[in-house]
């Protein structure tokens, strides 16, 4: 099944590819974004339907836990505010959660706690060419979204951090709520049974496990349900999404 599933994907991406190749020309153009986009969204479609939405990622042994879970992107925000909540061991923090929900909150990391647990030993792949084996513990994220309610209209949920690219572009990034609600995707507070290391996404970061590693958003301040991202950003989804990176990054 994987393997038809990444044959096909592969299939799709290379016509895809082979489309835009023959564009070269007018890459520039409406034309080559629009074949581009529509690959993607057929991509996106044929993964749906062939990996039900309950697929459990590979969990893996104890005995499999890298020595050292790579850092990556940002390791340290050098905002005035993570760094004075940083200084207070994160007692101030709270994750706030608002938009289109029936309960907006403010979170502090104990509430969290309390809305449920889950641990689960993944392999983070990033796109630069690097996988490690981690053990996650996390509140799912579906229990947080149980407790704000969100409403009819709601269909993504996007994840706001501290850290900033730039300067001034704050990362972030975008699931759907079939993502959102599924069993592991986790707010991780804890990484190899230890409270998560500063480098790591200190005091909580998105485990998004059927996904590429950018998807993880690290350093969460604020998560919004929202209908659509149209409005946030340049509109893509995520921080590297506006630079050209696909919103459904799969694996
Ligand atoms: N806020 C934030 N989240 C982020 C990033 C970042 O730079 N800032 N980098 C992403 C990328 S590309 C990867 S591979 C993972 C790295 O997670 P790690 O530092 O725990 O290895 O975090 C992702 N989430
Ligand atoms: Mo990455």
């Amino acid at each position: 099944m994987t393997d038809r599933r990444h044959f096909l994907r592969n299939t799709l991406l290379a016509l895809g590819g082979a489309t835009l190749a023959g564009c070269d020309r007018i890459s520039e153009s409406d034309t080559g974004a629009r074949v581009l986009e529509s690959a993607e969204a057929v991509t996106r479609r044929v993964q749906r339907f062939l990996s039900p939405s309950r697929a459990l990622a590979k969990e893996y042994a104890e005995s499999d836990i890298s020595p050292v879970f790579k850092p990556n992107g940002t390791t340290m925000p050098d905002t005035p505010l993570y760094q004075s909540l940083l200084r207070g061991g994160f007692s101030d923090y709270r994750l706030e959660v608002d938009g289109l929900v029936a309960r907006p909150a403010r979170l502090s990391l104990e509430e969290l706690k309390a809305l449920g647990s889950r641990t689960q030993i993944t392999r983070h792949d990033c796109v630069e060419g690097w996988s490690a084996i981690g053990k996650w513990t996390g509140t799912p994220l579906a229990a947080v979204l149980d407790h704000v309610g969100p409403t009819d209209a709601a269909r993504y949920v996007v994840f706001h951090c501290f850290d900033t690219y730039d300067e001034d572009t704050p990362y972030y990034e975008s699931i759907d709520l079939d993502e959102a609600r599924h069993p592991q995707t986790l707010l991780a507070h804890a990484l190899n049974s230890k409270p998560l290391p500063v480098a790591n996404g200190a005091p909580l970061r998105l485990r998004v496990e059927r996904q590429l590693g950018y998807k993880h958003a690290k350093y969460l301040r604020r998560i919004e349900v929202v209908a659509s991202f149209a409005d946030i950003g340049e509109g893509n989804g995520g921080y590297w999404e506006d630079n050209g990176y696909e919103w459904y990054a799969g694996i």
